[in-house]
Parts: C-alpha cells; sequence; structure tokens
C-alpha cells in the first residue's frame, strides 16, 4: 500500500500524513471505530514492514522485530494524538447558520489535500486507494466518507493542471533538430527477394501464403524460446531498477533492455506503418541499422549497439500489407532476434469464433483483401502470431509502447507490479489510448463505447513514473508533422512518432488521410541514462520505383483497396 522513502525524514513525513489522511477519513462519518482503528493500525505496520524488512535484511530478527514494534508504538500514539485533533474540531464555534460538521469536513479535506500534495504521483494514487479501502472498513460505506473521497479525487484531479512541472527535474532527454538522412545507403540483401505482389495466379499464390506462413510460425517459436528463457522474472518488480544491468529478456508480452553499463546504443524507433513497405524500406536504408550492426559485431568495445524498435500497426491502410510490410518485418526480426524488437498494434487484432478468425479492428483491408483467397490455416497462423507479440519494452527508464497507458480504472483494477504489464486488459489498453492535452481526463470520459480513448498529462506521469521509468514513445496516432512532442516539458516525457503516409506515397490509395501526414523516425543515442531523440523524415518517394522496389516492378494483381 504506502511504499516509504529510503531518506528516513522523508518516510516519517509520508508515514504522519498517511496517518492524517487515513484518520480524516475514519473521522468522517463522526465516529472512529475499531475496525478503523485496526485498518489503520495494519496499514502502519505493513508499510513498516515493507520498509525496514528490506533495510534490515541481514540483521538479525530480533532486531528487526524490535525496530519495527517500536515504531509502531511511537506512530499509534501519533495515530491518537491526530483523532484527538480532529474530534476537537468538532467543538469549535462556526459562524451563525454553517452547520459545524460541514466546516469540519472542509477543513478535514483541505488538510488531507496538503498531505496529497506533499506526494507524487504515485503516492497520492496509493493513498487514495488505501482510502477506499478504509471507507469500506466498518463494514458500510458512508455517505460523508465517500462525500470526502469524491471531492479529493475532484481536487486533485483540477489541482493537477496547476502543478508546476518546471519545478520537477526534466529527464535528461533532448530532442534533436529534426535531421536529414540520406537514402543511398544499401538495402539488407534479404528484402529484395520478398519483394513479390501477391499472385492471381493460384498455385504460386498458395506458395506465396504458405511461406508467409512459415515465417510466422518461425517468429513465433523464436519468441517462444525468449519467453521461456524469460518466463517470471518481472514477478513481484515494482520498477525497473530492480532489474539487473545488462540483460535482455522477454518475460510474457514484456521485453526488457537493461543497458550494459559503459555501452553506448544507437535505437532505431520505427512507428506505425499500415502497409507503407516503401517507408520501411527507406527506413531500413537511411538508419543503416544492418550496416551499423555488422560494423558493431566486428568492434563492439567501440561502438554504439543498435537496436531497432517497430511500434505495431504494420498491416491495413496501404497496398503493401501481408506481403509487404508484415513480411519484411518479419524477416527483419529473424536476422537479428537479438537487436530487432517487433511490438504489437491495435491493428494486429483478430477474434477466433466457432473456428473462424474474424477481423476486430474495422475497417481491416488486408484481411479484407486475403480472406477470399487465404485458408483458414493462414489466418489462424496469423492470428496465433498477433496473439503472441509482445506489447511493451523497457530500455532503462524509456517506455515503448504502441498507443499509451491505461484508463485508469484498469490501472487500478489490474496493476500490481511490471509482471501485470503481461495482463490482458493492460495490454490492450496500452494498444488504443491517445494522450490529451489535458492534465487528467476524468473517469467518466475514459469509458467511451468505442476501444479508443484519451489519458492526461497526469495520467501518462503517473503509469511512466509507476514502471520507474520517465520517457514513454508511441505511435498510433497519425500526427500531421510525423513526429509530435506531446509531453516534452515535465518530469515524464511523451512523444509520438508515426511512419506512413506521404502526400504522393504510391504505396497508399488515393484518397487516403494518411497522405497528409510527412512519415519520421527516430533515432535514439543513448549513453549513461542520457538520451538524444533525433526525428527524420522517411525518403519514401525514392522507393515508389520499379528500380528500387521489387512492388513495383509488375502490377498488383489482388487489388481490394
Ligand atoms: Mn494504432
Amino acid at each position: 500500500m504506502l511504499t516509504l522513502s529510503s531518506d528516513p525524514d522523508v518516510a516519517r513525513q509520508q508515514m504522519l500524513g498517511f496517518i492524517l489522511y487515513l484518520s480524516t477519513y475514519a473521522c468522517a462519518d463522526g465516529d472512529f471505530d475499531d475496525a478503523e482503528r485496526e485498518f489503520i493500525r495494519r496499514a502502519i505496520r505493513r508499510a513498516l514492514e515493507e520498509r525496514y524488512g528490506e533495510l534490515l535484511a541481514a540483521a538479525p530478527v530480533e532486531l528487526r522485530e524490535d525496530t519495527i514494534n517500536r515504531l509502531q508504538g511511537y506512530f499509534e500514539g501519533e495515530l491518537d494524538r491526530t483523532v484527538n485533533e480532529i474530534e476537537e474540531m468538532t467543538t469549535e464555534s462556526v459562524a451563525q447558520a454553517e452547520d459545524n460538521a460541514d466546516f469540519v469536513l472542509s477543513r478535514l479535506k483541505v488538510r488531507c489535500f496538503e498531505v496529497l500534495q506533499t506526494l507524487d504521483r504515485s503516492q497520492q494514487q496509493q493513498l487514495m486507494t488505501a482510502a477506499e479501502e478504509l471507507i469500506g472498513a466498518d463494514g458500510h460505506v458512508h455517505a460523508a466518507e465517500q462525500a470526502l473521497y469524491d471531492d479529493l479525487a475532484a481536487l486533485l484531479a483540477a489541482d493537477r493542471g496547476e502543478a508546476a512541472p518546471a519545478a520537477a527535474a526534466r529527464p535528461p532527454v533532448v530532442v534533436e533538430e529534426i535531421m536529414r538522412l540520406d537514402s543511398s545507403g544499401r538495402a539488407p540483401a534479404f528484402l529484395a527477394p520478398l519483394e513479390r505482389n501477391y499472385s492471381a495466379d493460384r498455385a504460386t499464390l498458395h506458395a506465396q501464403l504458405e511461406a508467409d506462413r512459415q515465417r510466422a510460425l518461425r517468429v513465433m517459436e523464436r519468441l517462444q524460446r525468449a519467453r521461456d528463457a524469460g518466463a517470471g522474472r518481472l514477478a513481484g518488480k515494482r520498477s525497473v531498477h530492480e532489474l539487473p544491468a545488462g540483460e535482455t529478456f522477454l518475460d510474457g508480452y514484456t521485453w526488457i533492455v537493461r543497458p550494459e553499463p559503459g555501452q553506448r546504443y544507437e535505437i532505431t524507433v520505427i512507428g506505425d506503418l499500415h502497409g507503407c513497405y516503401s517507408c520501411l524500406k527507406a527506413a531500413l536504408v537511411q538508419s543503416r541499422f544492418f550496416d551499423k550492426l555488422a560494423a558493431y559485431e566486428l568492434h563492439p568495445q567501440h561502438l554504439p549497439k543498435p537496436l531497432l524498435i517497430f511500434l505495431g500497426d504494420y498491416i491495413d491502410r496501404g497496398f503493401y500489407s501481408y506481403d509487404g510490410v508484415l513480411r519484411a518485418v518479419l524477416e527483419t526480426y529473424l536476422a537479428a532476434p537479438d537487436h530487432v524488437f517487433v511490438l504489437r498494434g491495435n491493428h494486429e487484432w483478430y477474434l477466433s469464433r466457432g473456428g473462424k478468425i474474424l477481423p476486430a479492428v474495422g475497417p481491416s483491408e488486408a484481411y479484407t483483401e486475403l480472406r477470399p483467397i487465404a485458408g483458414d490455416e493462414f489466418f489462424t497462423t496469423f492470428h496465433a502470431l498477433f496473439e503472441s507479440l509482445p506489447v511493451t519494452l523497457l530500455f532503462d527508464r524509456m517506455c515503448f509502447v504502441h498507443a499509451g497507458v491505461p484508463p485508469d480504472s484498469v490501472f487500478k483494477e489490474h496493476y500490481e507490479d511490471l509482471s501485470s504489464l503481461n495482463k490482458w486488459p493492460l495490454r490492450f489498453y496500452l494498444m488504443w489510448g491517445d494522450p490529451s492535452a489535458a492534465a487528467v481526463i476524468p473517469a467518466k470520459l475514459q469509458k467511451t463505447p468505442t476501444a479508443r480513448f484519451a489519458y492526461g498529462r497526469l495520467q501518462a506521469q503517473g503509469f511512466v513514473e509507476t514502471l520507474g521509468a520517465h520517457t514513454l514513445i508511441r505511435g498510433h496516432e497519425v500526427v500531421r508533422e510525423g513526429f509530435r512532442r506531446n509531453y516534452d516539458d515535465g518530469p515524464v516525457l511523451l512523444y509520438t512518432v508515426f511512419s506512413a503516409g506521404g502526400a504522393d506515397n504510391a504505396d497508399l490509395p488515393p484518397r487516403s488521410n494518411y497522405r497528409r501526414t510527412t512519415p519520421m523516425a527516430l533515432t535514439v543515442e543513448y549513453a549513461g541514462g542520457a538520451a538524444h531523440i533525433k526525428p527524420w523524415p522517411i525518403d519514401y518517394k525514392r522507393f515508389n520505383d520499379p528500380a528500387t522496389n521489387g512492388f513495383y516492378a509488375t502490377p498488383r494483381e489482388l487489388s481490394a483497396l
């Protein structure tokens, strides 16, 4: 429940605030009963046990017990003092026509709010959760308790807009000016043989679909091996800091990359591709990822380690989904599985109903085009592939995910520790949300009839800080400029990158609204905890050309779009 600071003075203030806060709730119904007292005593105990159990892990058991008991006695004294003080307030005189109970409640409210003000977002959330539990501790929820809770939640939400992010330390992340990367370099050799449209000839098509299906199976096999090795490693881990340096592993649907001490990294980040194969090819050429990887493997001690992250949404919208972007992304992963990370987007989502695979996102152009010609086995395999794709990657204190943070209600109900990121409701919502300019989006507004929802800056901050991170990089949203600094001046940073689009990109249908977007990708240079983010436009145009792109050598033979 309450995680105490490692600084003893801060921890004491936290505990006193915690006691004031909870006893206020306990008194809000006009009666401080035994169940409520017992609840607070146990809450104090749990916080002390967690703090000193860890701190004095190596000390003899008796010493540990003794320390915790002494502190328990001290804080219980503080609890009695606080409760007396609150009860005394009920005898204070008030102006005529004012109700004393209202006065006490509003005073208490302010005091609680002040306590909350001294805490960071995730600690605030801990207190609000504890209050909720306490309200129910005596068996029924009193209207005054609920009113206090609701008012504080509203105050907190309103206040977050005023919170001074400038005062908090900015994470060591700098966004550089847009840079230009030329596209004259070599494409990875494995791409050219893959650049074949699905054929109208049935036998050829069958062989193509089967090759794509086999590739998907190989990817699943590789992911499964990583998963077997990393299974269970996030259980009980509250923050990325608790994970050992220098290790990379996949637990469930969450990739963890803990940088090796002293190692520099160069991370290429590619946002939504949506069937724009020319964008993918251009990005691979411009980033020179495979050239850099080859050089790194020769001189690992002198060069930054290259990583490549795909943020999901490979299919639909553009002309080259299964036979283009998805095929090439999977092959890219298989070519360098220790350096390439393929995350899942909301378009990588099918439903299985009575043995049939159905699309879950509409319109689903890739499915519509292939459904009449590809068999159940094909879609069953890709359904399984999509289900198996990881959703989150945590590199040091940077979080990479398709869309962003979960709604408050889902986060509260399902999140316990880092392993909770693997639970379906969280995975689902991490692929659907969009950041808002508002500080907080109220719960009511997060409940939408569609999967898409909005989150506010402080909700993003609460989520990202809970993971132990400070920066979130996501795609999902068709931002016209291709790269957007959504939250760029607070203690938590959030950026959007979109890699599909282009006004004159022949990969897109003529009337696609993606043509309004300038596709961009990112290079993140990382060293010693600090990162430089460099956005760059994708030169898709160079690859809308039969000379550089096999897909343009022959007309598309299937054309549902
Ligand atoms: Mn999306």
